[in-house]
């Protein structure tokens, strides 16, 4: 992709920079790879300013055992540095580290409204039927996200297609801040969703998402996985008996299949329509060997880095440490300002916030 120069129009000029988080509730899928931490790469190696998080304050919207939670942490981090983020290049650290992350998320709690947070499907998907027993930080979940990008004024977000309507929700958070203060504080934040990977199906079932908390490990690919783990899936996932057709329209009504094709398209970095094209008329019996295949040269360099990282977690939490402080050198000096535009007094000694008071 091309460096974005600079945030869409709010009047003001922000300065392009990047944020994005992932949770850290279990192992990293190829779907969380392949619609975020790829692009994260890219981005990182483009030369813009990014900055990407562990955002376990979100995590914890649904029950994580602590010390599961821990390792996720690391783990996460390792996987992050594996995948070709340098802790030098970019800003990497867990979410809680960072008091700023919390403190705006109940600024925006106040900004936001029930009714637009009642919209939210992700909401309705993760409390299924029982909405009476999710928690109320699942339910908010949407403007702490608000919160995280906007605490560092962060112009562009790369996601996966499933994040579009929360990227919405940043927006419209951004702008009745605005407006509501009469400032021109906040950039409208533009989603980065591109590429063959922003919506990796699970292995499964082709019209649910890849996910790291679906009950069933078959459904996806974990970074974790080894090279015969990673074939087995890949051989044993549900597809349908007929050949590959030279083109992606008459993959119409073949999820499964469409996301096969996708999957090989993000990871060999080739469009969805040269995959096709390349393998048309091919059994599912002749496809999923050369995937995996593929897929095996990929991530077990990724997998076999990870477990090298995960033997020094001391080194991982120095790294999160650091990051946590140039992050906070950032958002701390921005939460004083929304501070001081909301009204709050700020008079203690050492408070990390009293710069912004006016
Ligand atoms: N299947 C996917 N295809 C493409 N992108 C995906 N992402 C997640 N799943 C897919 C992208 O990964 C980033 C981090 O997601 P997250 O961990 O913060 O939350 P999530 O979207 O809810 O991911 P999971 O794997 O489904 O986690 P759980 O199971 O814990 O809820 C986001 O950019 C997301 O778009």
């Amino acid at each position: 992709m091309t460096a974005p120069k600079e945030a869409p129009k709010t009047g003001a000029v922000h300065p392009a920079r990047v944020f994005s988080g992932i949770q850290p509730t279990g192992n990293l899928t190829l779907g969380n790879y392949l619609g975020a931490v790829k692009r994260f790469v890219e981005m990182q190696n483009s030369g813009i300013e990014t900055i990407y998080c562990m955002v376990d304050l979100h995590a914890i919207t649904t029950w994580q055992d602590p010390s599961d939670l821990k390792r996720a942490t690391r783990e996460l981090a390792a996987g992050f540095i594996a995948s070709g983020l340098d802790p030098k290049k970019s800003i990497l650290f867990n979410q809680s580290q960072v008091a700023a992350h919390a403190e705006l998320g109940w600024i925006f709690n106040c900004v936001s409204r029930m009714g637009w947070l009642n919209r939210m499907t992700q909401f309705k998907d993760k409390a299924g039927k029982n909405r009476e027993a999710a928690s109320v930080g699942l339910f908010a979940y949407p403007n702490l996200m608000a919160a995280d990008i906007l605490a560092y004024r962060a112009t562009h977000v790369p996601v996966g297609e499933d994040q579009k309507q929360h990227l919405e929700l940043t927006r419209d958070i951004a702008a009745k801040f605005n407006n509501d203060f009469k400032v021109d504080f906040f950039p409208i934040t533009e989603p980065v969703i591109e590429g063959a990977g922003t919506r990796v199906m699970s292995l499964r079932d082709g019209t649910k998402k890849m996910s790291k908390s679906d009950p069933s490990d078959m459904s996806r690919i974990n970074l974790t996985d080894d090279a015969d783990t990673i074939a087995k899936k890949i051989r044993k996932a549900k597809t349908d008996p007929d050949p590959l057709p030279d083109n992606l329209e008459a993959l119409e009504g073949r999820a499964e299949a469409r996301n096969l094709i996708n999957i090989y398209a993000g990871l060999s970095g080739d469009t969805p329509d040269k995959v096709i094209a390349d393998h048309a008329g091919q059994q599912f019996g002749q496809f999923k060997p050369e995937l995996a295949e593929l897929a095996v040269a990929k991530l077990s360099p990724i997998s076999a880095e990870m477990a090298r990282l995960m033997n020094d977690v001391t080194e991982i939490d120095r790294l999160l440490g650091d990051g946590a402080d140039r992050a906070a050198a950032i958002a701390d000096p921005i939460v004083a300002e929304v501070y001081d535009i909301v009204g709050m007094v700020r008079s203690r000694t050492g408070n990390r916030h009293t710069e912004g008071n006016k």
